[in-house]
């Protein structure tokens, strides 16, 4: 049974999709969507709140990355991504509630939108939400450093790759990366995720700063 991955190129969240098809050695067919553009019916038949990804395996479908993720690791043979043990299994639960819930407005939507992505696409840039967006990071980069485990990235869990996803489109942008070494266990943890084999495969979607870019 084939897989396929409806996803936009840029989007961090089908990225994050990706990279666990990559630590489980599965390859899917990729359907490109772009989500913020007019969307075909069929897309909205298969995630009726017009986001990426959305997963398709069989006559199985499914969206919302957390629990694409969480099938992808139970219904494939590979790497298991998910540790055993409640705590630790809760305290995965919890990195990507985070990430999820207060991580990915700031650092992706903000800060990475309007520092890297925006400029890069030629867009219109507003400055005020790269500053409201690493000024909301903090607390959540503090409330990250206390929960991530600096030693859980030699063998990445669903809860890593979901934050290296969007830890990597902050610290795309320079102001992002600055705030981000303020981080001691997050950013001990950041230099090992980022090498890891399915972050640095699936790097192509996100756009780099250029030089001249900066905040004002
Ligand atoms: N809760 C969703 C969020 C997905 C999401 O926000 N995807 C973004 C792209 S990274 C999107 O489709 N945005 C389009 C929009 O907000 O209209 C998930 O976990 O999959």
């Amino acid at each position: 049974m084939s897989i396929i991955l409806h996803g936009y190129r840029y989007s961090v969240y089908s990225r994050i999709a990706r990279m666990v098809l990559h630590a489980k050695g599965l390859t899917a067919e990729w359907a490109e969507i772009d989500p913020f553009g007019p969307l075909p019916d069929d897309h909205l038949a298969l995630h009726p709140f017009g986001k990426v990804p959305a997963l398709e395996h069989g006559d199985f479908a499914i969206y919302e990355t957390g629990a694409i993720c969480r099938y992808l690791d139970e219904a494939f043979d590979g790497p298991k991504l998910q540790p055993k043990g409640p705590i630790r299994r809760a305290r995965m639960a919890q990195v990507i509630e985070v990430a999820d819930n207060y991580g990915y407005d700031p650092l992706v939507r903000q800060v990475y939108t309007n520092a890297v992505f925006s400029p890069a696409k030629g867009y219109e840039v507003e400055h005020w939400r790269i500053h409201a967006g690493l000024d909301a990071s903090r607390k959540v980069l503090a409330a990250l450093d206390r929960l991530v485990a600096p030693n859980s990235a030699q063998n990445p869990t669903l809860g890593d790759l979901h934050l290296a996803g969007m830890i990597d489109a902050f610290a795309s942008a320079r102001e992002g990366a600055e705030v981000l070494a303020e981080y001691q266990v997050l950013s001990r943890w950041w230099a090992v995720m980022r090498e890891n084999p399915s972050v640095l495969a699936t790097r192509d979607g996100l756009l780099v700063m250029a030089s001249s870019d900066s905040l004002s």
